[in-house]
């Protein structure tokens, strides 16, 4: 049965499902999802997942969404070594607690800016949301003591920070002198698999928000 991963280039989290099937050299179909055509609250899309989110991933019929469940199913599933999701339980909740603050911290930041700037018609970042951004890059800062944002080698982690970090930085650029160890963390991670097409989605999205802020000024001029 074909393993189908419903995507669009713009979701960080769905870019960071691709890139974990990549390291992995797993063979999935990406399905494409159009928001601009409301696809993902279709009926078809809507029995496969009533939250409405990508990524999905269709594994052997069976629906998982959620990028931090689904990588770190794929790793546990499909990957020849533990490497990038550690078996070790100490190991693991700390990639876990990282995978949380991936999902709960940094994402949400991108939410705020979602949620104000594309549907709340607000036409500059707000303050708070800048503030709360370089809150969580100040976490993040933290986090890399190593070269990696839990020790030496790279996990599922990181390609999940990766993804929100590379659009987040659009938005908010991570200045090398306040964050460096999260800068020299980027230039490594650029070497993943995909990162060129990464980067695109993540401009698609930064476009999308700025072109929207455009239009949000123009009608309260
Ligand atoms: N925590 C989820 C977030 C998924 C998510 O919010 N995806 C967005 C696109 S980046 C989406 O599908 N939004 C559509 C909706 O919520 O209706 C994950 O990591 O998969």
């Amino acid at each position: 049965m074909p393993k189908v991963i419903y995507y669009a280039p713009f979701s960080p989290p769905a870019r960071a499902v691709i890139i974990t099937a990549k390291l992995l050299n797993l063979d999935v179909e990406l399905k494409f999802v159009d928001f601009s055509k409301k696809e993902h609250l279709s009926e078809e899309f809507l029995k496969l997942n009533p939250q409405h989110t990508i990524p999905l991933f269709v594994d052997e019929g069976e629906p998982i969404w959620d990028s931090h469940a689904i990588i770190c199913y794929m790793v546990s599933k499909y990957a020849s070594d533990d490497k990038l999701y550690p078996k070790d339980l100490l190991t693991r909740a700390r990639v876990d607690q990282r995978l949380h603050f991936d999902n709960g911290v940094l994402f949400q930041v991108i939410k705020d800016f979602v949620n104000r700037n594309i549907y709340g018609g607000e036409s500059e970042f707000n303050p708070k949301t800048i503030e709360f951004c370089k809150n969580s890059y100040g976490f993040l800062e933290a986090f890399l003591e190593k070269d990696y944002v839990n020790g030496d080698s790279m996990t599922v982690a990181d390609v999940s920070i990766q993804t929100t970090l590379i659009t987040l930085h659009k938005l908010v650029p991570v200045e090398e002198g306040t964050y460096p160890r999260i800068t020299a963390w980027m230039k490594r991670m650029s070497s993943i698999p995909w990162n060129d097409e990464n980067e695109k989605g993540a401009q698609v999205l930064v476009d999308r928000i700025n072109s929207v802020m455009k239009d949000n000024k123009k009608k309260s001029d």
